[in-house]
C-alpha cells in the first residue's frame, strides 16, 4: 500500500467490527488508507497530533468513528481543514442514537459530514470519501461509475427474478 490518502480513526478497538464495511469499501476501490485507534477522551494528544499533521502527511479525507458521547469526529474537524466524515457507532444504552446526535450536531463553523448508524452508514462513509477523491482523480471516478452501474444492475436483476417467482411477465 502507498501513502495513505484516507484515514479511518476510531475511538476504541471495540468499534472495529462495526467498521468492516467501510474498510472493505476502501479496499474495493483500491484507496491507500490507514486505520487507527485514537480517542478524543482517552488519548486526546494523539488525536490532535495525528490530525493537525494529516494534510501535510498527504491525507485528503479523515473518517472518524465513535460511539456514546462521540466527540472524535468533532475534535478531528477542529484540528484540520480536511473534509471530515463522522461515523456514529451503535453502542450501549441508546443503540447509536446518542452517537448520532453527538456527531451530527456540530456548531456552525466546524463541519462534520455525518453518515447513518450501522453497517450501511460505515459503507457510505467510505463511499463519500471515494466521491471526494473522485473529484480530482479520474481513475477513482471511473471505478465509482462502474460501482454505480453494477449496483443498479443488481437491483434490476433481483426485480427480474422476483417477477419470475411471482409468475408475472
Ligand atoms: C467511544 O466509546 C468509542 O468509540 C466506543 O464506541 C465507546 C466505548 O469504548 P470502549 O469502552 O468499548 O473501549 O469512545
Amino acid at each position: 500500500m502507498g501513502q495513505p490518502i484516507v484515514a479511518l480513526l476510531m475511538g476504541s478497538k471495540s468499534d472495529l467490527p462495526k467498521l468492516q464495511s467501510a474498510i472493505d469499501t476502501l479496499k474495493e476501490f483500491g484507496i491507500d488508507h490507514t486505520v487507527r485507534i485514537m480517542s478524543a477522551h482517552r488519548t486526546p494528544d494523539a488525536v490532535m497530533d495525528f490530525t493537525s499533521n494529516a494534510a501535510a502527511n498527504g491525507c485528503k479525507v479523515i473518517m472518524a468513528a465513535a460511539g456514546g458521547a462521540a466527540h472524535l469526529a468533532g475534535v478531528v474537524a477542529a484540528h484540520t481543514t480536511l473534509p471530515v466524515i463522522g461515523i456514529p457507532i451503535e453502542n450501549g444504552a441508546f443503540q447509536g442514537f446518542d452517537a448520532l446526535l453527538a456527531t451530527v450536531m456540530m456548531p456552525g463553523g466546524v463541519p462534520v459530514a455525518t453518515v447513518g448508524v450501522g453497517s450501511g452508514g460505515a459503507k457510505n462513509a467510505a463511499l463519500l470519501a471515494v466521491r471526494i477523491l473522485a473529484l480530482s482523480d479520474s481513475g477513482i471516478l471511473e471505478k465509482l461509475e462502474i460501482f454505480r452501474c453494477t449496483q443498479a444492475e443488481r437491483v434490476k436483476s433481483a426485480d427480474a427474478d422476483l417477477q419470475l417467482e411471482l409468475g408475472n411477465n
